[in-house]
Protein backbone atom coordinates (compact mmCIF):
# COMPACT_ATOMS: atom_id res chain seq x y z
CA UNK A 1 0.00 0.00 0.00
CA UNK A 2 1.39 3.48 -0.88
CA UNK A 3 1.71 5.66 2.25
CA UNK A 4 2.19 9.64 1.75
CA UNK A 5 3.75 11.01 4.35
CA UNK A 6 5.50 14.70 4.78
CA UNK A 7 8.38 15.85 7.38
CA UNK A 8 5.97 19.53 7.53
CA UNK A 9 3.88 18.09 10.26
CA UNK A 10 7.07 18.32 12.22
CA UNK A 11 6.41 22.10 12.34
CA UNK A 12 3.11 22.00 14.13
CA UNK A 13 4.52 21.82 17.62
CA UNK A 14 2.79 23.08 20.31
CA UNK A 15 4.42 22.76 23.53
CA UNK A 16 1.14 22.92 25.92
CA UNK A 17 -2.40 22.22 25.94
CA UNK A 18 -4.90 24.01 28.10
CA UNK A 19 -7.69 21.36 28.74
CA UNK A 20 -9.61 20.08 31.38
CA UNK A 21 -8.86 22.97 33.55
CA UNK A 22 -5.07 22.73 32.98
CA UNK A 23 -2.60 23.61 31.09
CA UNK A 24 0.04 20.69 29.96
CA UNK A 25 1.79 19.07 27.32
CA UNK A 26 -0.29 18.67 24.38
CA UNK A 27 -1.95 14.65 23.76
CA UNK A 28 -1.50 15.79 19.90
CA UNK A 29 1.90 16.15 19.33
CA UNK A 30 4.84 15.81 16.82
CA UNK A 31 6.12 12.17 18.21
CA UNK A 32 2.34 10.51 17.03
CA UNK A 33 3.25 11.00 13.74
CA UNK A 34 6.83 9.78 13.69
CA UNK A 35 5.99 7.05 15.15
CA UNK A 36 3.02 5.56 12.41
CA UNK A 37 5.83 6.57 9.75
CA UNK A 38 9.08 4.16 11.74
CA UNK A 39 6.28 1.70 12.26
CA UNK A 40 5.35 1.49 8.36
CA UNK A 41 8.60 1.92 7.47
CA UNK A 42 9.81 -1.04 9.08
CA UNK A 43 7.54 -3.12 6.38
CA UNK A 44 8.28 -3.34 2.54
CA UNK A 45 4.84 -3.88 2.13
CA UNK A 46 4.63 0.00 2.46
CA UNK A 47 5.81 2.41 -0.04
CA UNK A 48 6.41 6.01 1.15
CA UNK A 49 5.76 9.00 -1.17
CA UNK A 50 5.82 12.61 -0.40
CA UNK A 51 2.68 14.79 -1.43
CA UNK A 52 2.35 17.55 -4.11
CA UNK A 53 0.95 21.04 -3.76
CA UNK A 54 -2.45 21.01 -4.63
CA UNK A 55 -2.96 24.92 -4.06
CA UNK A 56 -5.80 26.76 -1.61
CA UNK A 57 -8.73 25.84 -4.07
CA UNK A 58 -9.30 22.12 -3.05
CA UNK A 59 -9.77 23.93 0.77
CA UNK A 60 -11.75 26.59 -0.04
CA UNK A 61 -14.32 24.53 -1.72
CA UNK A 62 -15.45 23.22 1.43
CA UNK A 63 -13.75 25.86 3.89
CA UNK A 64 -14.25 29.64 3.84
CA UNK A 65 -12.00 31.90 2.35
CA UNK A 66 -11.42 33.64 5.36
CA UNK A 67 -10.37 30.70 7.58
CA UNK A 68 -7.77 30.17 5.49
CA UNK A 69 -6.91 33.78 5.24
CA UNK A 70 -6.73 33.98 9.06
CA UNK A 71 -4.72 30.73 9.47
CA UNK A 72 -2.21 32.02 7.00
CA UNK A 73 -1.50 35.50 9.23
CA UNK A 74 -2.35 34.99 12.28
CA UNK A 75 0.77 33.91 14.19
CA UNK A 76 2.70 36.52 13.15
CA UNK A 77 0.07 39.37 13.54
CA UNK A 78 -0.48 38.06 17.61
CA UNK A 79 3.51 38.50 17.45
CA UNK A 80 2.88 42.53 16.04
CA UNK A 81 0.13 43.30 18.39
CA UNK A 82 0.16 41.93 21.16
CA UNK A 83 3.98 40.66 21.83
CA UNK A 84 6.25 37.52 21.45
CA UNK A 85 4.81 34.30 21.87
CA UNK A 86 5.30 30.87 21.23
CA UNK A 87 1.56 29.50 20.73
CA UNK A 88 -1.13 31.72 20.58
CA UNK A 89 -4.71 30.74 21.68
CA UNK A 90 -8.03 32.19 21.85
CA UNK A 91 -8.84 33.91 25.43
CA UNK A 92 -12.50 35.50 23.93
CA UNK A 93 -14.73 33.23 21.95
CA UNK A 94 -17.72 34.76 19.59
CA UNK A 95 -20.72 33.35 20.68
CA UNK A 96 -23.90 35.00 18.44
CA UNK A 97 -26.18 35.44 21.55
CA UNK A 98 -23.71 38.39 22.57
CA UNK A 99 -25.79 40.00 19.52
CA UNK A 100 -29.31 38.58 20.23
CA UNK A 101 -31.14 41.55 19.01
CA UNK A 102 -28.66 43.33 17.29
CA UNK A 103 -27.59 40.41 14.24
CA UNK A 104 -24.86 38.71 13.99
CA UNK A 105 -21.85 41.03 13.37
CA UNK A 106 -18.82 41.15 10.94
CA UNK A 107 -15.24 39.42 11.31
CA UNK A 108 -13.57 41.98 13.58
CA UNK A 109 -10.12 43.44 12.62
CA UNK A 110 -8.42 43.02 16.03
CA UNK A 111 -6.29 39.58 15.50
CA UNK A 112 -7.21 38.99 19.70
CA UNK A 113 -10.84 38.63 18.46
CA UNK A 114 -10.59 36.89 15.05
CA UNK A 115 -8.88 33.90 16.89
CA UNK A 116 -12.39 33.89 18.66
CA UNK A 117 -14.24 34.48 15.55
CA UNK A 118 -12.57 31.58 13.80
CA UNK A 119 -11.41 29.01 16.81
CA UNK A 120 -14.18 27.77 18.96
CA UNK A 121 -11.83 25.69 21.69
CA UNK A 122 -8.45 26.09 23.55
CA UNK A 123 -6.56 22.88 22.95
CA UNK A 124 -5.29 23.98 19.45
CA UNK A 125 -2.55 26.36 19.48
CA UNK A 126 -1.53 28.44 16.61
CA UNK A 127 2.61 27.87 15.81
CA UNK A 128 4.63 29.71 13.76
CA UNK A 129 4.32 26.37 11.58
CA UNK A 130 0.95 25.78 11.90
CA UNK A 131 -0.31 26.69 8.37
CA UNK A 132 2.48 25.38 6.44
CA UNK A 133 2.08 21.56 8.44
CA UNK A 134 -2.00 22.17 8.36
CA UNK A 135 -1.51 22.89 4.73
CA UNK A 136 1.21 19.95 4.10
CA UNK A 137 -2.16 17.69 5.61
CA UNK A 138 -4.27 18.81 3.18
CA UNK A 139 -1.76 17.82 0.22
CA UNK A 140 -1.36 14.48 1.80
CA UNK A 141 -4.53 13.74 1.52
CA UNK A 142 -5.35 14.76 -1.66
CA UNK A 143 -2.23 13.27 -3.17
CA UNK A 144 -3.55 10.13 -1.21
CA UNK A 145 -6.73 10.11 -3.28
CA UNK A 146 -5.02 11.07 -6.20
CA UNK A 147 -3.34 7.62 -5.47
CA UNK A 148 -6.92 6.03 -5.42
CA UNK A 149 -8.34 8.12 -8.44
CA UNK A 150 -5.53 6.89 -10.39
CA UNK A 151 -6.02 3.12 -10.03
CA UNK A 152 -5.02 2.13 -6.80
CA UNK A 153 -7.40 -0.22 -4.59
CA UNK A 154 -6.36 1.85 -1.08
CA UNK A 155 -3.74 4.48 -0.52
CA UNK A 156 -2.65 5.87 3.72
CA UNK A 157 -2.70 9.26 4.16
CA UNK A 158 -0.69 10.08 7.56
CA UNK A 159 -2.18 13.33 7.93
CA UNK A 160 -0.87 15.50 10.92
CA UNK A 161 -2.57 17.49 12.16
CA UNK A 162 -5.61 16.12 12.12
CA UNK A 163 -9.00 17.01 10.50
CA UNK A 164 -12.39 15.90 11.18
CA UNK A 165 -13.40 18.71 13.84
CA UNK A 166 -12.80 21.67 11.67
CA UNK A 167 -15.89 22.97 10.21
CA UNK A 168 -16.76 25.18 7.18
CA UNK A 169 -15.94 27.92 9.38
CA UNK A 170 -14.17 26.76 12.44
CA UNK A 171 -11.24 25.35 13.76
CA UNK A 172 -10.15 23.28 16.84
CA UNK A 173 -10.12 19.93 18.30
CA UNK A 174 -6.12 19.52 16.92
CA UNK A 175 -8.26 20.14 13.50
CA UNK A 176 -6.87 23.24 11.21
CA UNK A 177 -8.13 21.90 7.75
CA UNK A 178 -10.62 19.24 7.30
CA UNK A 179 -8.39 17.17 5.39
CA UNK A 180 -11.03 14.15 4.83
CA UNK A 181 -14.15 16.76 3.83
CA UNK A 182 -11.67 18.42 1.38
CA UNK A 183 -10.42 14.92 -0.04
CA UNK A 184 -14.31 13.73 -0.38
CA UNK A 185 -15.27 16.94 -1.73
CA UNK A 186 -12.54 16.54 -4.46
CA UNK A 187 -13.62 13.25 -5.85
CA UNK A 188 -17.22 14.24 -6.10
CA UNK A 189 -15.81 17.52 -7.93
CA UNK A 190 -13.67 14.79 -9.91
CA UNK A 191 -15.33 12.20 -10.83
CA UNK A 192 -19.58 12.42 -10.12
CA UNK A 193 -19.48 9.52 -7.85
CA UNK A 194 -20.99 9.67 -4.63
CA UNK A 195 -18.17 9.33 -1.62
CA UNK A 196 -18.77 7.87 2.35
CA UNK A 197 -16.25 9.38 4.60
CA UNK A 198 -16.34 7.12 7.43
CA UNK A 199 -15.42 8.01 10.99
CA UNK A 200 -13.72 5.79 13.09
CA UNK A 201 -12.10 8.15 15.88
CA UNK A 202 -13.12 7.83 19.34
CA UNK A 203 -14.44 11.46 18.45
CA UNK A 204 -17.18 12.35 16.85
CA UNK A 205 -16.41 14.12 13.83
CA UNK A 206 -18.24 17.41 14.08
CA UNK A 207 -16.63 19.12 11.62
CA UNK A 208 -17.03 16.64 8.49
CA UNK A 209 -20.48 15.81 9.59
CA UNK A 210 -20.83 20.15 9.49
CA UNK A 211 -19.57 20.27 6.28
CA UNK A 212 -21.99 17.77 4.41
CA UNK A 213 -25.45 17.45 6.66
CA UNK A 214 -27.39 18.84 3.64
CA UNK A 215 -25.55 16.87 0.69
CA UNK A 216 -26.61 14.06 -0.58
CA UNK A 217 -23.89 12.95 -2.46
CA UNK A 218 -21.28 12.40 0.59
CA UNK A 219 -22.54 10.03 3.34
CA UNK A 220 -21.01 10.94 6.87
CA UNK A 221 -21.30 7.47 9.00
CA UNK A 222 -19.57 7.60 12.34
CA UNK A 223 -19.38 5.54 15.01
CA UNK A 224 -17.75 7.29 18.65
CA UNK A 225 -18.33 7.87 22.34
CA UNK A 226 -21.40 8.78 23.11
CA UNK A 227 -21.52 12.93 22.71
CA UNK A 228 -23.58 13.00 26.63
CA UNK A 229 -19.63 12.26 27.71
CA UNK A 230 -17.22 12.80 25.24
CA UNK A 231 -15.58 15.52 23.51
CA UNK A 232 -17.08 17.25 20.97
CA UNK A 233 -20.27 17.29 23.67
CA UNK A 234 -22.85 19.15 21.33
CA UNK A 235 -22.92 16.87 18.26
CA UNK A 236 -22.67 12.99 17.31
CA UNK A 237 -25.92 11.94 18.92
CA UNK A 238 -28.21 9.31 17.16
CA UNK A 239 -31.16 11.57 16.08
CA UNK A 240 -28.53 13.82 13.49
CA UNK A 241 -29.66 12.42 10.72
CA UNK A 242 -28.80 15.18 8.03
CA UNK A 243 -30.98 17.66 6.49
CA UNK A 244 -32.62 18.70 3.57
CA UNK A 245 -31.29 16.80 0.75
CA UNK A 246 -28.72 15.53 3.07
CA UNK A 247 -31.43 13.61 5.28
CA UNK A 248 -30.85 9.93 5.67
CA UNK A 249 -26.93 10.47 5.01
CA UNK A 250 -25.83 10.96 8.25
CA UNK A 251 -25.12 8.47 10.38
CA UNK A 252 -24.10 7.93 14.11
CA UNK A 253 -23.86 5.30 16.46
CA UNK A 254 -22.48 6.92 19.79
CA UNK A 255 -21.31 3.84 21.80
CA UNK A 256 -20.94 3.01 25.48
CA UNK A 257 -17.65 2.88 27.83
CA UNK A 258 -15.32 0.24 27.65
CA UNK A 259 -16.73 -1.24 24.66
CA UNK A 260 -14.56 -3.94 23.37
CA UNK A 261 -13.48 -5.87 20.32
CA UNK A 262 -16.59 -8.16 19.26
CA UNK A 263 -19.35 -5.63 20.40
CA UNK A 264 -17.03 -2.57 18.64
CA UNK A 265 -16.89 -5.04 15.43
CA UNK A 266 -20.76 -5.46 15.68
CA UNK A 267 -21.45 -2.07 15.12
CA UNK A 268 -19.26 -1.21 12.94
CA UNK A 269 -20.43 -4.16 10.71
CA UNK A 270 -24.12 -2.22 11.07
CA UNK A 271 -21.77 0.99 9.26
CA UNK A 272 -21.00 -1.41 6.83
CA UNK A 273 -24.43 -2.41 5.92
CA UNK A 274 -25.42 1.32 5.82
CA UNK A 275 -21.91 2.44 3.99
CA UNK A 276 -23.05 -0.57 0.84
CA UNK A 277 -26.76 0.71 1.16
CA UNK A 278 -25.52 3.88 -0.02
CA UNK A 279 -23.63 2.41 -3.05
CA UNK A 280 -20.55 5.17 -2.57
CA UNK A 281 -18.12 4.82 -5.97
CA UNK A 282 -15.61 5.84 -3.10
CA UNK A 283 -14.38 5.36 0.85
CA UNK A 284 -12.63 7.64 2.93
CA UNK A 285 -11.62 6.44 6.15
CA UNK A 286 -11.15 9.12 8.94
CA UNK A 287 -8.32 6.87 11.25
CA UNK A 288 -8.21 7.32 14.48
CA UNK A 289 -6.72 4.60 16.94
CA UNK A 290 -8.22 6.94 20.12
CA UNK A 291 -10.81 4.00 20.53
CA UNK A 292 -7.73 1.70 21.68
CA UNK A 293 -8.08 0.16 25.42
CA UNK A 294 -5.24 2.66 26.62
CA UNK A 295 -5.78 5.65 25.22
CA UNK A 296 -5.42 8.26 27.49
CA UNK A 297 -8.21 10.48 26.66
CA UNK A 298 -10.51 7.87 25.39
CA UNK A 299 -12.57 5.09 27.01
CA UNK A 300 -13.79 2.07 24.70
CA UNK A 301 -11.62 -0.95 24.79
CA UNK A 302 -10.42 -1.95 21.47
CA UNK A 303 -7.64 -3.82 21.28
CA UNK A 304 -5.01 -4.01 18.46
CA UNK A 305 -6.72 -7.32 17.39
CA UNK A 306 -9.82 -5.44 16.98
CA UNK A 307 -8.44 -2.58 14.44
CA UNK A 308 -6.95 -6.18 12.32
CA UNK A 309 -10.67 -7.20 12.38
CA UNK A 310 -12.03 -3.60 11.41
CA UNK A 311 -9.00 -3.32 8.60
CA UNK A 312 -10.39 -6.73 7.23
CA UNK A 313 -14.26 -6.20 8.00
CA UNK A 314 -14.31 -2.96 5.81
CA UNK A 315 -11.90 -4.13 2.90
CA UNK A 316 -15.08 -6.71 1.99
CA UNK A 317 -16.78 -3.52 1.23
CA UNK A 318 -15.02 -3.28 -1.97
CA UNK A 319 -14.48 0.05 -2.67
CA UNK A 320 -11.64 2.43 -3.99
CA UNK A 321 -10.84 3.24 -0.28
CA UNK A 322 -8.47 6.35 0.84
CA UNK A 323 -7.47 5.83 4.77
CA UNK A 324 -6.70 9.54 6.65
CA UNK A 325 -4.87 9.42 9.88
CA UNK A 326 -6.72 11.19 12.58
CA UNK A 327 -6.69 10.65 16.33
CA UNK A 328 -4.92 8.19 18.58
CA UNK A 329 -2.75 8.72 21.77
CA UNK A 330 -1.50 6.11 23.08
CA UNK A 331 1.86 6.92 21.47
CA UNK A 332 3.48 4.04 22.28
CA UNK A 333 0.85 1.65 20.77
CA UNK A 334 -0.54 3.96 17.70
CA UNK A 335 2.16 2.47 15.20
CA UNK A 336 1.23 -1.16 15.78
CA UNK A 337 -2.36 -0.25 15.96
CA UNK A 338 -1.88 1.88 12.09
CA UNK A 339 -0.21 -1.00 11.31
CA UNK A 340 -2.48 -4.14 12.06
CA UNK A 341 -5.41 -1.75 10.90
CA UNK A 342 -4.03 -1.48 7.70
CA UNK A 343 -2.50 -4.42 7.05
CA UNK A 344 -6.10 -6.18 8.13
CA UNK A 345 -7.20 -4.25 5.21
CA UNK A 346 -4.86 -5.05 2.94
CA UNK A 347 -4.83 -9.01 3.89
C1 LIG B 1 -9.09 15.15 18.35
B1 LIG B 1 -9.35 13.88 17.58
C2 LIG B 1 -10.77 15.49 26.82
C3 LIG B 1 -10.68 16.80 26.08
C4 LIG B 1 -10.52 16.59 24.61
C5 LIG B 1 -9.69 17.68 22.58
C6 LIG B 1 -9.77 16.34 21.91
C7 LIG B 1 -9.57 16.45 20.44
C8 LIG B 1 -9.55 15.10 19.79
N1 LIG B 1 -10.65 15.70 28.23
N2 LIG B 1 -9.73 17.60 24.00
O1 LIG B 1 -10.71 13.58 17.39
O2 LIG B 1 -8.68 12.72 18.06
ZN1 LIG C 1 -10.24 11.54 18.43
Amino acid sequence: MQVVYSPQHLLHDPATEIESSTSHSPFEHTGRAETIKASLLADPRFAFRAPSDHGAEPITAVHDAGLVKFLSEAWAEYQQVVGARREVVPDMFYRHELRNEMGDSAEPESVVARLGWWCFETTTPLTEGTYAAARAAVDTALTATDVVLGGERAAYGLCRPPGHHATRDLYGGYCFFNNAAIAAHEIVARTGGKVTVLDVDYHHGNGTQEIFYDRDDVQYVSLHGDPRRAYPYFTGHADETGSGRGLGATFNVPLPKRMADDAYISALSTCAEKIAAFKPTALIVSLGLDTFITDPIADLAVTTEGFARSGALLAQLGLPTIVLQEGGYDVEALGRNVHAWLTGFSA
